[in-house]
């Protein structure tokens, strides 16, 4: 594949945008950011991928869509000195399910949380929202052991499972508060929060935080 500036579809407030953002800034990979606030970029977004969801990377004549993919195809094609993905393939499997964990187990019922309060009242999902809220305690559960004595989720080195884990345990916290007793988890999120890629992609997204539906808290 020829060397391309790739093009990113995303908006800045936007968890999964920032996950493939992340990866982009990790390696300060050159590339022309489509913002969907922008109308044209919406139109153009919208002809690629009728699913309707956002990051989509467009790279030479490769439309790539699903934030892990974005940053598997972004260390293949444009590798930098970070590392997202081991190249020691048992190593990356770890990586792999993690990023699984967080997107499965965090965004999912997180974003289950906050969709639900975008809708009318009367087509809301009290039950699923009660078990999207009991999913993220169980997470948080689960990684709080997991997190003792790691910096980052799959160990040592900064990956594509902390790519995920960044924006997902940032908004996690604003819709389901991490508890005090998960102390790791607490301490986790806030190394991401001070890791200059994902700061930088939380202060790209500060202008757009009235748009979270239970109210952004005065914090991070
Ligand atoms: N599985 C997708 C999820 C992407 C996703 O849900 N993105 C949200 C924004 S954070 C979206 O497109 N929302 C628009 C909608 O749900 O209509 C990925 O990993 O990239």
């Amino acid at each position: 594949m020829p060397a391309t500036r790739p093009r990113l579809y995303a908006h800045p407030f936007s968890s999964y945008s920032q996950k493939a953002l992340i990866a982009l800034y990790e390696n300060q990979i050159p590339f022309d950011y489509r913002n969907l606030e922008d109308a044209l970029a919406s139109a153009e977004w919208s002809a690629l991928w009728p699913m309707r969801r956002f990051p989509v990377l467009v790279d030479g004549a490769r439309t790539v869509f699903e934030a892990t993919s974005i940053i598997e195809h972004l260390d293949v094609h444009h590798p930098g000195p970070v590392k997202l993905i081991p190249e020691d393939r048992d190593a990356a499997l770890e990586v792999r399910m993690l990023d699984r964990f967080f997107d499965n187990y965090v965004s999912t019922p997180q974003q289950k949380v906050v969709l639900d309060r975008l809708r009318p009242e009367a087509d809301r999902d009290a039950r699923g929202v009660e078990d999207a809220r009991a999913m993220l305690e169980t997470a948080y559960d689960w990684l709080e052991p997991h997190m003792a004595g790691r910096e980052w989720a799959a160990g040592s080195a900064f990956s594509l499972a902390d790519c995920a884990a960044a924006p997902f345990l940032f908004y996690a916290d604003w819709t389901h508060p991490i508890d005090e007793r998960y102390a790791h988890v607490r301490a986790y999120r806030e190394r991401l929060l001070a890791r200059p890629s994902f700061k930088r992609a939380v202060d790209e997204a500060r202008p757009y935080r009235p748009y979270f539906p239970l109210g952004a808290p005065d914090r991070d």
